[in-house]
């Protein structure tokens, strides 16, 4: 799972499905919103480049990265391809980090398993915020890139 060293974000555009077509839903979590931003931007110029109409790309603000489930839930009772959900969970003094972390990652598994669309998942669970910095935009690339990547592979299965 570790990404020291490497930037995942580079991709073969021959190697990715169209997106034309494709509606995508993005849901992106407002808590560390620095972050959230830059993945969402890597997120939505990929979606584009990969031939995704502007106007096929719907966004909502959920206020932290444990109403994702929530947002995600919501945006798949619409006509979607794929869901991606965005947030940056950062550690702290107290087990609040685990519960969050915890919480999104049942949820967003346990949507994925109902086989409506796929759900894509762009949370950022990071010890600092440098670390957080460096995979969204920094030196590790923008994990907001991949997720777009993921969902195209995705929403063609
Ligand atoms: C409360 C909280 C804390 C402490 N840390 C984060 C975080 O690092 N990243 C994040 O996305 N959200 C955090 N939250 C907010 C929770 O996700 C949630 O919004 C609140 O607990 C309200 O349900």
């Amino acid at each position: 799972m570790a990404t020291i060293h490497s930037n995942l974000s580079a991709y073969d555009k021959a190697e990715v499905p169209s997106g034309e077509g494709k509606k995508i839903s993005i849901v992106v979590a407002e808590w560390n919103a620095e972050i959230t931003e830059n993945l969402f931007d890597g997120a939505f110029q990929t979606l584009i480049d990969c031939g995704v109409a502007a106007s096929d790309i719907t966004r909502t603000n959920v206020p932290g990265s444990f109403e994702l489930v929530y947002g995600a839930r919501k945006a798949l009772e619409k006509d979607v391809d794929a869901v991606i959900v965005i947030g940056s969970v950062i550690q702290g003094q107290t087990k609040h980090f685990d519960f969050v972390c915890h919480g999104v990652t049942q949820g967003i598994t346990a949507l994925n398993l109902e086989g409506k669309a796929p759900v894509i998942f762009c949370v950022l669970t990071d010890n600092t915020l440098q670390q957080a910095q460096d995979r969204s935009g920094g030196k590790h690339g923008n994990k907001g890139v991949e997720a777009a990547v993921a969902a195209l592979k995705m929403a063609v299965l």
